[in-house]
């Protein structure tokens, strides 16, 4: 009977050990658990206002003068050859020749002293223009009068 008994309360004992045991387990997965999920959300955050920094800054306008482009065949040498940019926010365009040939971005109608030329742009060289006066622009390749582009700017909110 004793030694029954004995056994018994080392059963419980046992039983109880797993159970604190358990309970110790769970808190610490509770508090691991929610360590990684307030460090993931603060991540998060975090990243998403990087982004949000990042896409309401002024960002680059890229346009390629494509292969080909000196081949009337291939109008318009530009690409995207229109575009609609918001000052302050989109307002600096950089053309990349990837032609073989060489070529200008020139305007030929434009706001108000804000005409623009490129001079030549030889293969592999870039042209960046900055528009500040909002308008419609229309502009060519002086060497092929059939690559043209038109460029619609507007005042930042
Ligand atoms: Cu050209």
């Amino acid at each position: 009977m004793e030694n029954s008994r004995l056994v018994l309360s080392h059963r419980h004992r046992a039983v109880g050990k797993a159970v604190i045991g358990a309970v110790v387990m769970a808190v610490v997965i509770v508090a691991v658990a929610g360590i990684y999920f307030a460090t993931t959300s603060t991540t998060t955050l975090a990243s998403t206002s990087t982004t949000s920094i990042k896409s309401g800054g002024p960002s680059a306008v890229l346009i390629s003068i494509y292969s080909g482009a000196s081949n009337s065949a291939n109008a318009p040498g530009y690409k995207p050859d229109s575009l609609t940019l918001i000052i302050g926010v989109n307002n600096t365009v950089t053309w990349t020749n990837d032609d073989s040939a060489m070529h200008t971005v020139t305007s030929t109608s434009a706001p108000s002293g804000a005409s623009f030329d490129s001079g030549g742009i030889r293969s592999g060289a870039t042209y960046t223009h900055t528009f500040t006066v909002p308008g419609t622009y229309e502009y060519h390749c002086r060497p092929h009068g059939w690559m043209t582009g038109t460029m619609v700017v507007k005042a930042g909110l």
